[in-house]
Protein backbone atom coordinates (compact mmCIF):
# COMPACT_ATOMS: atom_id res chain seq x y z
CA UNK A 1 0.00 0.00 0.00
CA UNK A 2 1.64 3.41 -1.06
CA UNK A 3 1.34 6.70 0.90
CA UNK A 4 -1.76 7.95 -1.49
CA UNK A 5 -3.76 4.54 -0.88
CA UNK A 6 -3.19 5.18 2.85
CA UNK A 7 -4.50 8.29 2.96
CA UNK A 8 -7.49 7.84 0.89
CA UNK A 9 -7.93 4.98 3.43
CA UNK A 10 -7.71 7.32 5.88
CA UNK A 11 -10.40 9.85 5.00
CA UNK A 12 -12.39 7.11 4.36
CA UNK A 13 -12.35 5.36 7.98
CA UNK A 14 -12.77 9.35 9.41
CA UNK A 15 -15.70 10.17 7.32
CA UNK A 16 -17.46 6.28 8.39
CA UNK A 17 -16.79 7.93 11.67
CA UNK A 18 -18.09 10.72 11.64
CA UNK A 19 -21.25 9.23 9.43
CA UNK A 20 -21.40 7.24 12.06
CA UNK A 21 -21.73 9.59 15.26
CA UNK A 22 -24.22 12.00 12.98
CA UNK A 23 -26.62 8.93 12.87
CA UNK A 24 -26.52 7.79 15.96
CA UNK A 25 -27.23 11.28 17.33
CA UNK A 26 -29.94 11.77 14.69
CA UNK A 27 -31.21 8.23 15.23
CA UNK A 28 -31.48 9.07 19.43
CA UNK A 29 -33.12 12.33 19.47
CA UNK A 30 -36.81 11.31 18.45
CA UNK A 31 -36.93 8.37 20.72
CA UNK A 32 -35.65 10.28 23.32
CA UNK A 33 -38.79 12.46 22.69
CA UNK A 34 -40.91 9.78 22.70
CA UNK A 35 -41.52 9.66 19.30
CA UNK A 36 -43.61 12.92 18.63
CA UNK A 37 -46.08 12.43 21.89
CA UNK A 38 -43.85 15.23 23.20
CA UNK A 39 -44.18 16.57 27.13
CA UNK A 40 -47.67 15.02 27.66
CA UNK A 41 -49.12 15.33 31.13
CA UNK A 42 -51.67 12.78 32.92
CA UNK A 43 -54.70 14.08 34.04
CA UNK A 44 -53.44 17.42 34.94
CA UNK A 45 -51.48 20.00 33.20
CA UNK A 46 -49.85 23.53 34.29
CA UNK A 47 -50.20 26.80 33.84
CA UNK A 48 -46.92 28.97 33.57
CA UNK A 49 -47.50 32.45 32.98
CA UNK A 50 -48.17 32.35 29.88
CA UNK A 51 -48.11 29.03 28.49
CA UNK A 52 -49.06 25.67 29.40
CA UNK A 53 -46.29 23.96 31.10
CA UNK A 54 -47.02 20.63 29.46
CA UNK A 55 -48.03 20.57 25.40
CA UNK A 56 -50.44 17.83 25.92
CA UNK A 57 -52.24 15.77 28.48
CA UNK A 58 -53.40 12.71 28.89
CA UNK A 59 -56.73 12.09 30.18
CA UNK A 60 -58.74 8.41 31.32
CA UNK A 61 -62.11 8.72 29.33
CA UNK A 62 -64.35 9.51 31.73
CA UNK A 63 -62.09 11.94 33.95
CA UNK A 64 -61.90 15.44 33.96
CA UNK A 65 -58.72 17.13 33.26
CA UNK A 66 -57.26 19.27 36.09
CA UNK A 67 -55.71 22.83 35.33
CA UNK A 68 -53.51 23.87 37.88
CA UNK A 69 -51.84 26.88 38.02
CA UNK A 70 -48.21 27.07 39.19
CA UNK A 71 -47.41 30.65 38.31
CA UNK A 72 -50.30 32.87 38.84
CA UNK A 73 -51.56 34.37 35.93
CA UNK A 74 -55.56 34.79 34.42
CA UNK A 75 -55.73 32.07 31.41
CA UNK A 76 -59.35 31.95 29.82
CA UNK A 77 -59.64 28.73 28.16
CA UNK A 78 -62.06 27.67 25.17
CA UNK A 79 -62.54 24.59 22.67
CA UNK A 80 -60.11 25.38 19.82
CA UNK A 81 -56.63 26.63 18.87
CA UNK A 82 -54.44 29.15 17.69
CA UNK A 83 -53.19 28.78 14.23
CA UNK A 84 -50.74 30.86 12.57
CA UNK A 85 -51.06 33.83 15.56
CA UNK A 86 -55.11 33.23 15.50
CA UNK A 87 -57.72 32.51 17.36
CA UNK A 88 -59.54 29.25 16.07
CA UNK A 89 -62.39 27.85 17.87
CA UNK A 90 -63.65 24.70 17.36
CA UNK A 91 -66.12 22.11 19.35
CA UNK A 92 -64.62 18.77 18.35
CA UNK A 93 -67.71 15.95 18.35
CA UNK A 94 -67.52 14.45 21.74
CA UNK A 95 -65.32 17.56 23.16
CA UNK A 96 -66.77 19.07 26.98
CA UNK A 97 -67.72 22.62 26.39
CA UNK A 98 -65.36 24.89 27.63
CA UNK A 99 -66.28 27.88 27.25
CA UNK A 100 -64.45 30.66 28.83
CA UNK A 101 -62.99 28.81 31.85
CA UNK A 102 -61.03 31.21 33.62
CA UNK A 103 -57.83 30.23 35.78
CA UNK A 104 -55.94 32.89 37.83
CA UNK A 105 -54.38 30.75 41.12
CA UNK A 106 -56.65 28.23 41.96
CA UNK A 107 -56.75 25.02 40.06
CA UNK A 108 -59.96 24.16 37.74
CA UNK A 109 -61.75 21.25 36.11
CA UNK A 110 -62.82 20.56 32.59
CA UNK A 111 -64.81 17.98 31.78
CA UNK A 112 -65.66 15.21 32.04
CA UNK A 113 -64.21 13.60 28.61
CA UNK A 114 -66.70 10.65 27.77
CA UNK A 115 -65.78 9.98 24.66
CA UNK A 116 -62.12 8.66 23.03
CA UNK A 117 -60.32 11.49 20.88
CA UNK A 118 -57.92 14.25 20.36
CA UNK A 119 -59.38 17.53 21.18
CA UNK A 120 -57.77 20.77 21.70
CA UNK A 121 -58.15 23.78 23.90
CA UNK A 122 -56.45 27.30 23.76
CA UNK A 123 -56.13 30.24 25.72
CA UNK A 124 -57.72 33.54 24.64
CA UNK A 125 -55.55 35.62 26.07
CA UNK A 126 -52.07 34.14 25.65
CA UNK A 127 -50.87 34.03 21.60
CA UNK A 128 -50.18 30.64 21.01
CA UNK A 129 -50.94 28.71 24.58
CA UNK A 130 -52.19 25.83 22.99
CA UNK A 131 -53.35 22.18 24.81
CA UNK A 132 -53.88 19.09 23.07
CA UNK A 133 -55.99 16.74 25.29
CA UNK A 134 -56.04 13.08 24.65
CA UNK A 135 -58.21 10.77 25.59
CA UNK A 136 -58.11 6.80 26.22
CU1 LIG B 1 -53.17 32.00 29.15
Amino acid sequence: MNRKQRQVLGLSLALFALGSILLAACGSTPTGNGGGSENCGNGTVHTLSTTFQESCVNVAKGSNLQVVPVAQSLHILVNGSWVNGNQVPMQEAGAPTVNNVQETSSPVSIGPFTTAGTYHIFCTVHPNMNLTVIVK
